[in-house]
C-alpha cells in the first residue's frame, strides 16, 4: 500500500494522511470492477443498498461484513432497517477531508463475495 507524502489542500494548508487518495483514474477503473456500487463525488467515496430476506440474513451479512472489516482494520458506515442495509465506503484517513483509497476498493470487492 503505497502512503501518500504531505500535501497542500485549497486553503494552502499541509497535511499529512496516511492513505493515498484514488486519483481520478485509478477510481475509475477500480470502479469499472464494482458496478453494483454508486460514486458520490461530493465524498469522494462509494455505497450500494442491500435488500435480503429478513432481518436474521441482514444480520448475518452484516456480522460477516464486521468481522472482515475489523481483521483489515478498515471499517464500513452503513445503516440497516429490516432486511435493508446501506453501505458507504471511504477513507477518513485519506486526503484533506477523507476520500476514496484502495482499502474501500478492497473492503468493496470482499463485500460482493459475502451476497
Ligand atoms: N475505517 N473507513 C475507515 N477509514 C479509516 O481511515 C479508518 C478506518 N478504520 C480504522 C482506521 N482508519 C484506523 O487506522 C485508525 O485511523 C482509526
Amino acid at each position: 500500500m503505497k502512503t501518500s507524502p504531505c500535501q497542500v489542500n485549497r486553503a494552502g494548508q499541509e497535511y499529512c494522511n496516511m492513505v493515498a487518495q484514488l486519483s481520478q483514474s485509478e477510481r475509475e477503473a477500480a470502479l469499472a470492477q464494482l458496478p453494483n456500487w454508486d460514486y458520490d463525488s461530493k465524498r469522494d467515496a462509494i455505497s450500494r443498498a442491500f435488500q435480503f430476506a429478513d432481518f436474521t440474513a441482514a444480520f448475518a451479512f452484516m456480522s460477516r461484513v464486521a468481522l472482515h472489516a475489523e481483521k483489515a482494520d478498515h471499517h464500513p458506515e452503513w445503516f440497516n432497517v429490516y432486511n435493508k442495509v446501506d453501505i458507504t465506503l471511504t477513507t477518513h484517513d485519506a486526503g484533506a477531508n477523507g476520500g476514496l483509497s484502495q482499502r474501500d476498493i478492497d473492503l468493496a470487492t470482499v463485500i460482493e463475495t459475502f451476497v
